[in-house]
Formats: structure tokens, C-alpha cells, sequence
């Protein structure tokens, strides 16, 4: 083993006794068994050519539902406290709506009273972007009853669970099923229509506000909601009023919805030539209010702008046609940098959680997902990620420094327990702390494991 034990136990000392420690997945991501349940958006997206960097379909990704025992045991033996999973809309109801699949839901029985048998306390989100290609058909996320779809299907894992899973979120991200999925279009549906991003937008967040309500109704006690929410950094001050606008659309919006303060108006000026906003009412408005018991963040990495062009290479996820109303803008993060070109910059996620603390106060925090992706190399003895144990290190001891600021933050969850389908770039972009080989399906630690594994149970 090739540790520094000394320092996860130093990172460790700082984590405080009720601390939330785990680790996180999403359903397309590692189920495979796409045969027993009904089709998504993401099935249909893998088998269209070209729209996944290596050609991965949803089988077999993790092979997780034929492993859930053993799986289980990894993350229990990882010694975290919690386990995020997220549950497949359409393994739960096929058509995305009407009958009810028991098989379904029994998968999800055995996600849930696996993981508490084991002391996970299990965190679950309804929707991580598989929505049933039924619902796409009537019109998806754009359509007017989205809302009521949603809710109705909150309301009913709700009531089955309630009993035994107190936390639930509605949405992971819908910053990209929005935007990476109608604006930049490298995400299902794939659709490149800006007007369509901003009202999926706003749909999803009004569905959101239906879900928690739906959650609350059927019992769920801390019914939350997971953001991707990062800091955007100005390189020079031509760049500023752009960063602003940027930080709007991808942060400020969402938590001047939650909050109750509507759609910015900076926003609604900046995107005035792609959409008059007519879609937004009053009862949405309120409804996307609806108070959360808790917030997810999701944070990677800073995005860092700037006036002046620079040839950054590829950067997943960063670039302006995922920003409606932006252009003249260059995106240019600094070395040293993940296997997404992402920079890596721990301070960033101190500033965002800090941020959010203010922008939405009296919100407890999460940091839901966070983690790194590499070109690992696999030797006779082990796969020696040093870079990803850096990554942990520096990103768990930024959080605990927002702790240590006053932020209301409860916990932690790595991202992610399995290399797994990393969407639009497939099998080529691994972010596991564990190594899955997509041939064989054989599970191996690698040394970030060790270190969370040391770091997690070295926690009071
Ligand atoms: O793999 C994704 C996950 O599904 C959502 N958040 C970002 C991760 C890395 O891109």
C-alpha cells in the first residue's frame, strides 16, 4: 500500500462526529440489465452514431444490478457512512407513467435494505438525466405537464420509501440536462435550441418544487435537490460583466429560484434575443421556491474565463454554446488539469460552497459529488493514482475549510465509487476510485480508495 496514512489521518481529525461520508453513482451510469426495464433519453442518444466518444451503450456499464450484494459490501468496507445512488425513472415505471414495475422497484428494496443493513445511510435522487423516452415523446422536459409527470412519480417512490429512506433529492444537475442537452446538444436529447435550454430550465425547477411537495406529502422527511454549482473566475477585467452573466446562468439563477427572488434580471436582459421568458408564471415561480431541507452541490472545478482567445485543448463541458445570451469569451483553465481538461483548483470549491451559503441562507450543504477523472495506469502491483489521492486531499480539506468558516455543510460523497459510462465520453474517461474493466467486470481498489478508506474510517 502506497499511502500517506498520516495524511488522510490529519485530513480525518478535522471531519466532525456526525459528518456524512460516502461515496456516489447514478443509475444509467452503472445498472446496465437495460432489458428489464423501459427505454431513456440516454439509450436512445448511445445508439445513435457519434454522439458517444467510444460507441458505450447502456450494457453492461457496472453490471451493477447483477452485483448489488458485493458492491454494497466495497462501499461498507470503504467505511463511509452513506451511499448515493440515484433510481431509474424508467426502471420504475416503463412508460414513465401509469403501471408500476415491481421488478423495478424490488431493485431498488434491495439497493436500499442492503445499504442500511450495512450502516449506508442510503441518499437517493429520482431523476440523474434517464428520463423515459415516453415522456420524451410528449414533449419531455418542454412540455407543460412535466411538472405533474414528475411529481407523480416523487409521490409514489415516496410512499414506498419513506419508511426506511429519509433523504431523497429530486434533480442531479438540471443545470446540464438544460443546457448540455438543448443548448450545447452533447447531451440527450441532443437538441441545439438556446430558447428551449431556458425553458427546460425553468421547467425543471418547477418540477423540482412539485417533486419536493410530492416527497413531503408521502412522508420523505428531508426531501433536497443536487446543483452543479461552481466558481467563475474573471481572467482580466474586459471579461467581468461576461463572467457575471455566466455566473448567473450557471449558478445565480437557480438559487434566485430557490430563494424566491425569480428569474434575474441581468439574465432575462442577456438572453432578451433568444426568448421573451413567457413560459414563466407566478405559480411556477412559487413552486420552484418550495423550500428544500437540504442542498447537493456538485463541484469539480472553477470555470475560468476570459476576453483573450486561447487554444485550452478540449474541455468537457466548457464552451459558450452551453451559455445562452454569451459569446466572445474564451474558456482557459490553468494547469494542472484532470483527463477532462478540468483545472484543479480546491480554493474554488471553499468560494462556492461559501457562496452558496449566502446566496441561499439557512440551507444545510452537501457537497453531493466531487472527484476526478484520469488516465490511470494499471500495474503488477496496484493502480497508483497519486493524482486523483491529491485531488481527494486538496478537495476534502477545502470543504473542511468552509466547515471551518461557518458553512452549514453536512457531508461529503466522492465521485464516484466505479470507473463507469461517463455520458457523452463512455469508457474513456474513468473517474472510479474503484477500477471496473467494462470486459470482464472485475472491481479493483485503487490506491484513492485506500486513502478515502483510510480517511473514512479514521473519522470520529
Ligand atoms: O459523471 C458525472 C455525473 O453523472 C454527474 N456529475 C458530473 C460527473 C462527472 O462528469
Amino acid at each position: 500500500m502506497s499511502i500517506d496514512v498520516t495524511q488522510a489521518q490529519e485530513i480525518s481529525s478535522r471531519i466532525p462526529a456526525d459528518f456524512t461520508l460516502g461515496v456516489a453513482t447514478s443509475s444509467w451510469q452503472i445498472e446496465g440489465s437495460s432489458h428489464s426495464r423501459g427505454r431513456s433519453i440516454w439509450d436512445d442518444f448511445a445508439q445513435t452514431p457519434g454522439k458517444i466518444l467510444d460507441g458505450a451503450t447502456a450494457d453492461p456499464a457496472c453490471d451493477h444490478l447483477n452485483n448489488i450484494p458485493g458492491d454494497l459490501d466495497l462501499i461498507q468496507g470503504l467505511g463511509a457512512n452513506a451511499y448515493r445512488f440515484s433510481l431509474s425513472w424508467p426502471r420504475v415505471m416503463y412508460e414513465g407513467m401509469g403501471k408500476v414495475s415491481l421488478a423495478g422497484l424490488d431493485v431498488y428494496d434491495r439497493i436500499v435494505d442492503g445499504a442500511l443493513e450495512r450502516g449506508l445511510a442510503p441518499f437517493a435522487t429520482l431523476y440523474h438525466w434517464d428520463l423515459p423516452s415516453a415522456l420524451q415523446d410528449k414533449g419531455g422536459w418542454l412540455s407543460p405537464d412535466s411538472h405533474r409527470w414528475f411529481a407523480d412519480y416523487a409521490h409514489l417512490v415516496g410512499e414506498h420509501f419513506a419508511d426506511r429512506m429519509d433523504t431523497i433529492a429530486t434533480l442531479n444537475e438540471p443545470w446540464v440536462s438544460a443546457f448540455l442537452g438543448y443548448a450545447a446538444g452533447v447531451h440527450a436529447p441532443g437538441e441545439h435550441d438556446p430558447a428551449a435550454s431556458l425553458e427546460v430550465f425553468y421547467r425543471l425547477m418547477v418540477a423540482s418544487g412539485h417533486g419536493i411537495q410530492a416527497l413531503r406529502s408521502a412522508g420523505v422527511r428531508n426531501p433536497g435537490l443536487v446543483l452543479n454549482l461552481t466558481t467563475i473566475i474573471a481572467e482580466d477585467d474586459d471579461i467581468e460583466p461576461t463572467a457575471s452573466i455566466i455566473d448567473g446562468l450557471q449558478n445565480r439563477m437557480f438559487l434566485d429560484l430557490l430563494a424566491g427572488r425569480g428569474i434575474p434580471e441581468d439574465i432575462q436582459e442577456a438572453t432578451s434575443a433568444i426568448t421573451d421568458w413567457s413560459f414563466v408564471s407566478s405559480e411556477g415561480l412559487a413552486m420552484a421556491a418550495e423550500p428544500l431541507s437540504w442542498l447537493g452541490i456538485n463541484y469539480y472545478t472553477p470555470t475560468r474565463v476570459a476576453s483573450v482567445a486561447a487554444d485550452a485543448g478540449k474541455i468537457v463541458g466548457q464552451d459558450a454554446s452551453v451559455y445562452p445570451g454569451v459569446s466572445n469569451v474564451s474558456f482557459v483553465p490553468r494547469s494542472p488539469r484532470t483527463a477532462m481538461g478540468w483545472e484543479i483548483h480546491a480554493q474554488s470549491l471553499t468560494a462556492t460552497l461559501v457562496d452558496t451559503s449566502q446566496r441561499l441562507p439557512g440551507i444545510p450543504l452537501y457537497v453531493t459529488e466531487n472527484g476526478a477523472a484520469f488516465d490511470d495506469v494499471v500495474s503488477e502491483d496496484g493502480i497508483h493514482d497519486n493524482n486523483r489521492i491529491d485531488y481527494y486531499a486538496s478537495h476534502i480539506s477545502a470543504a473542511l475549510d468552509a466547515l471551518e468558516l461557518g458553512v452549514d455543510l453536512r457531508g461529503y460523497f466522492a465521485w464516484s465509487l466505479f470507473d463507469n459510462l461517463e455520458w457523452a465520453e463512455g469508457w474513456t474517461k474513468r473517474f472510479g476510485i474503484i477500477r471496473v474493466e467494462a470486459e470482464n467486470q472485475e472491481r479493483t481498489l485503487k490506491d484513492s480508495a485506500l486513502f478515502l478508506r483510510e480517511m473514512y474510517s479514521s473519522a470520529p
